[in-house]
């Protein structure tokens, strides 16, 4: 390997450890709010977190769960989800999910966006996913 090879190696590590799969979200509107769902696959023996989601579709990105209390049910931020290593993790209506606030343009049925997921392990993975009613 030369020397710019092995450079790029260490910044660019091939990691394919963390597969993103299934990603949609909900079609919605300028300045309204919608939700991100993905499976999240971790097939390392280590367990990763994601930490952060960016995206140019809104202006501001957060990590959801969904809770009850009682006869209650409410939706809160949390700062990460950990995958446990050999299993995979789903976000989806009624638990987990990315949370989109005032949304920058309108997102239609069959209108694709890209994310960029950030993991402890894995580093920067970048998805696309697609505008649907139901999953
Ligand atoms: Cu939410």
């Amino acid at each position: 390997m030369n020397a710019l090879l092995a450079i790029l190696f260490v910044l660019f590590p091939p990691d394919d450890n963390i597969k993103i799969k299934d990603a949609w979200m909900r079609p919605s509107s300028e300045k309204m709010a919608t939700a991100l769902y993905f499976v999240i696959e971790n097939k390392s023996e280590t367990a990763d977190t994601l930490f952060l989601v960016d995206s140019d579709l809104a202006e501001r990105v957060e990590i959801h769960e969904t809770y009850s209390e009682g006869e209650m049910m409410g939706m809160r931020k949390v700062d990460f989800i950990v995958i446990e290593g050999q299993s995979s993790f789903e976000l989806k209506p009624g638990a987990h999910h990315i949370m989109l606030m005032k949304l920058k343009k309108n997102i239609n049925d069959g209108d694709k966006g890209e994310f960029m997921l950030h993991f402890k392990q894995a580093g920067e993975i970048k998805i696309t996913a697609t505008a649907k009613k139901q999953k």
